[in-house]
């Protein structure tokens, strides 16, 4: 601890804010972690990395960096990040899911946008983020409207580099997106000072594939009834993997999913078979926000999947290995990630029907971090195909903070009801 005060220190943390951040942690984590039942064995690595959440991984960052390594901050599942690893850099993602940033966030944004915004530049105007304050490069991109006016505004506090996202995927649409990879390639080689060859990029292509390929392994499992791990804890992993070296991780998360699948096979489950199935559906949930899962889980749901950037969204496409253009298959995977950012975005609702269907969901808790427009939205289109599908749906929206939990946990407690009672018990 005296070793990771001195570190955050050197990082220039402002240490009365983060004392105050990482001093709410545990409570949280006692509360929405361990006192789930059942849980597998193997969430003892994830659990560990939790405890540690500012220590031990920001501790390998510094030595990456006394090596001549550089960190690549990002905020959007867009960011290829086969292309970092490939020029030697180490990829971390910065979004954040707590709101200690927010009012003097405020000074410099309106209150009446996405709190994931604000937690973002947040995190850096307050100095409270050690990941954020060891990187060399951050990178944003013109996903949403908030977003890219707020990297001008993060530009002015820290190197910043923005990607152009294409808000539609018509031909012209490709080649602009292909141009944005190649120039972020560049941006990313002259930050690591090491240019990416051609199998630099197909050795990064595997090792991202190798970690997507984990995350898939672990939520196929999720299609068992009994579950046999919970969704709060499926999350967690599935924002670890923003942050954690890439090769551990994947190790990690293959041992668990072979206790899961041992655990499918043996009938052993976190809730009884029958409890009622759940998917997330929306906005992405950083860490520490786990208020949606924890109140489905508390409420008699079991969340068994989430249609989202942390989940599906994720580790859902895979970049061709066999490809003879490794930029051309990694721009090629990273197009078809379907945020509801992009018009039309008819792939993300067919995913979600597909989604709802592979995992045999009785309900889907469409979730939209308050103030975002294109999730919001598209909600009109995810709940049509729903409605004919024979799907019931309940809309959340929600914001960082803890005072609508009550109110939320009364609306997702009636839902599962409402849920119980036209599907029959087996
Ligand atoms: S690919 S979901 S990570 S942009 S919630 S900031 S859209 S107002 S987070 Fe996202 Fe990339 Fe899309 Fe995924 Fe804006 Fe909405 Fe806020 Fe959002």
């Amino acid at each position: 601890m005296a070793d990771n005060r001195q570190m955050w220190e050197k990082l220039g943390i402002d240490m009365e804010a983060h004392d105050a951040l990482l001093g709410a942690i545990p409570a949280l984590v006692e509360e929405t972690f361990m006192r789930q039942e059942n849980r597998p064995a193997k969430m003892d690595f994830f659990d560990f990395v939790l405890g540690d959440i500012h220590g031990i991984r920001v501790h390998e960052l510094q030595e990456i960096k006394a090596n001549g390594g550089k960190v690549i901050g990002t905020f959007c599942v867009y960011v290829p990040e086969e292309i970092i690893l490939a020029a030697g850099g180490t990829c971390i993602g910065l979004c954040s899911g707590v709101d200690i940033g927010t009012a003097e966030a405020e000074k410099v944004l309106p209150r009446n946008i996405c709190p994931m915004i604000k937690a973002s530049l947040g995190f850096k105007m307050t100095k409270t983020c050690p990941y954020f304050e060891s990187t060399d490069l951050v990178v944003g991109e013109t996903t949403c409207d908030g977003k890219q006016k707020a990297w001008e505004i993060l530009g002015e506090m820290t190197p910043t580099y923005v990607m152009e996202l294409p808000a539609m995927k018509r031909d012209s649409s490709r080649r602009l997106w292909d141009s944005e990879v190649a120039a972020f390639k560049n941006a990313v080689e002259q930050t690591t000072g090491k240019k990416g060859t051609d199998d630099d990029l197909k050795k990064a292509i595997a090792k991202v594939n190798g970690k997507r390929r984990a995350l898939q392994r672990l939520s196929a499992t999720r299609q068992a009834d009994p579950v046999p791990i919970s969704g709060t804890d499926a999350l967690l992993i599935e924002q670890i993997a923003f942050y954690d070296d890439v090769e551990r991780f994947a190790a990690k998360t293959n041992e668990l999913a072979e206790e899961l699948e041992a655990r499918v096979a043996a009938g052993e489950g976190v809730f009884p078979k029958g409890t009622p199935r759940l998917m997330i559906s929306g906005t992405p949930m950083a860490v520490p926000n786990w208020k949606i899962p924890h109140i489905i889980e508390t409420s008699g749901g079991a969340l068994v999947v989430e249609e989202s950037c942390t989940g599906q969204r994720y580790f859902r496409e895979l970049v061709e290995e066999s490809a003879s253009d490794a930029m051309d298959a990694i721009a090629d995977r990273y197009l078809k990630t379907d945020c509801a950012c992009f018009s039309p975005n008819d792939e993300r609702i067919e995913n979600v029907i597909k989604l709802a269907k592979e995992y045999n969901v009785d309900g889907v808790v469409y979730t939209s971090l308050m103030f975002c427009g294109p999730y919001s939205v598209e909600y009109n289109k995810v709940k049509k195909a729903l409605d004919a599908a024979g799907i019931p749906v309940i809309k959340i929206d929600t914001d960082y903070g803890m005072e609508d939990v009550g109110q939320i946990k009364t609306r997702i407690e009636a839902f599962i009801e409402q849920i119980k009672e036209t599907v029959p018990a087996s």
